[in-house]
């Protein structure tokens, strides 16, 4: 194995780095070569507190041995088999277990091998469920303003994200955004669910009012937004959100590929938020990420609408060569019993407490200008510099890495969301990395 221990004998150019600032990280790299529990390992040999959990997904925490033992026993049983007219028990096995812990009546489960593509599978079954259920004029898909679903056409298009979509001039046609939440003039510095702005949900009536419901398939929204940083839904919008989908026969879909299992401190978003949506979609802590994968969940009324016509004709044309890859349904399986043994799709209710009061008590430092935190997920907005958005955001970034602590940052908003093993000490020392390094970019 090698292990780049030094990182000037490393050659940094080809690898083209994904959302990465490319020439300025290749001039000063932040490299981690090892990882277990709580911590990264960086090249250099410091320790570094994981507050991300990697890129929201290591929520068991890091080199667990009982997936690395599954994966292996998997790699060495059956590496590979394909799952188009096809079948392997493990696949069947992994999604029977996912069902048990789905939100009430989401127990369809369809794999793929990441969020994004969780998302563009949810936005084509949703296209074909309305062709199927004899409303073929419903194509049209909303998104909303902020949203981030994944880097696919699909997901690109239905995103709100400027950044992520002013490149790519072209988007899939026909789709339109609802409003974002965020509103700091009336709820700044809200614990859990902010008060104000269940009405902003009323913004589909909007693009109701404007397109017509029948030509509308499907909304996606992330619960509570997460690339974007970190935007907790207004008390009630979701509910209000779920009603009018219902009324107007448009499917609701959820993308919880950041707030799916446990994040929240409920194993779905859906349970935290008591409405669950008609499609949801998955990925990250699926295999506690060690394994790409991702799986979509569909409401029985969704997938049966689609089991018509004769049985030997393919239902659905759509899957991916590694959907239901054996190793990653190991991986799967082995993190959820992870996840249950130790009672982490829930652990974060018992920890939001402390999580709250401590990351609360960051509200006076220099330019937070709001904080917002729910589970085991907090946003800290700092107000950006004259012309310079998300410099101090960078730089807080780089500061708190270079003391021992990995966070993500949008713009100037900091996200953390750790393990969801991280014990209360460790989230003060977050805190206490995090406040010194908003003091230094002052
Ligand atoms: N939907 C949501 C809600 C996501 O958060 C995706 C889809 C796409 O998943 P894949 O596996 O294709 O990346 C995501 C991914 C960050 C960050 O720092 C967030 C994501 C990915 C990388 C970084 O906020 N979310
Ligand atoms: N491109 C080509 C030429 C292919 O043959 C395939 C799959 O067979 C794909 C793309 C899709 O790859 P995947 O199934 O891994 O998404």
């Amino acid at each position: 194995m090698t292990v780049h221990q030094i990182p000037n004998t490393l050659q940094l150019e080809s690898f083209w780095m994904p959302f990465t600032a490319n020439r300025q990280f290749k001039a000063t790299p932040r490299l981690v070569s090892s990882a277990e529990g709580m911590h990264y390992t960086s090249v250099d040999g410091r320790k570094i507190l994981d507050g991300s959990a990697g890129l929201w997904c290591v929520n068991a925490g890091h080199a667990r041995p009982q997936i690395a033992t599954a994966v292996e026993r998997q790699l060495m049983t059956l590496d590979y088999a394909p799952s188009f007219q096809m079948g392997h028990p493990i696949a069947f096995d992994f999604a029977q277990k996912l069902a048990e812990i789905a939100p009430a009546g989401l127990d369809r489960i369809f794999f793929t091998n990441s969020g994004s593509e969780s998302v563009d599978t949810a936005l084509k079954i949703a296209l074909a469920y309305q062709r199927a259920a004899g409303q073929p004029t419903r194509t049209r898909l909303i998104g909303r303003e902020r949203g981030y679903h994944g880097v696919g056409f699909g997901g690109m298009s239905v995103g709100g994200i400027v950044n992520n979509r002013r490149a790519f001039a072209t988007h899939l046609p026909g789709v339109d955004h609802i409003r974002h939440t965020h509103d700091l003039a009336r709820n700044a510095f809200s614990k859990e669910q902010p008060e104000y702005g269940a009405e902003f949900a009323d913004d589909l009536e909007r693009l109701v009012a404007l397109h017509g419901a029948e030509t509308i398939a499907a909304v996606i929204v992330e619960p509570v937004a997460g690339s974007t940083g970190v935007l907790v839904p207004p008390k009630g919008y979701l509910q209000r959100l779920r009603e009018l989908c219902t009324r107007h026969g448009i499917l609701l879909i959820f993308d919880e590929v950041i707030t799916g299992f446990g994040r929240l401190g409920t194993p779905f978003a859906a349970n935290y938020f008591g409405v669950t949506p008609d499609i949801m979609t998955t990925a990250k802590g699926i295999t506690n990420g060690v394994i790409p994968m991702g799986a979509v969940f569909a409401s029985r009324k969704v997938h049966d609408a689609l089991m018509t016509g004769p049985e030997s004709q393919i239902e659905l044309f759509h899957g991916y060569t590694y959907s239901a890859h054996p190793v990653a349904c190991a991986a799967g399986l082995a993190t959820l019993g992870i996840y249950q043994s130790e009672g982490l799709l829930t652990r974060g209710a018992k920890l939001a407490a402390h999580w709250q009061k401590t990351m609360h008590g960051l509200r006076d430092l220099p330019n937070v200008i709001d904080i917002r935190t729910i589970g085991l997920v907090a946003g800290i907005e700092l107000a950006p510099r004259p012309d310079a958005v998300g410099a101090r955001g960078y730089e807080a970034m780089v500061e708190c890495f270079n003391r021992g602590l990995m966070i993500r940052i949008t713009a100037d908003t900091i996200a953390l969301s750790p393990p969801l093993i991280v014990k209360d000490e460790q989230i003060d020392e977050m805190a206490g990395i995090v406040a010194e390094a908003i003091k230094r970019v002052a």
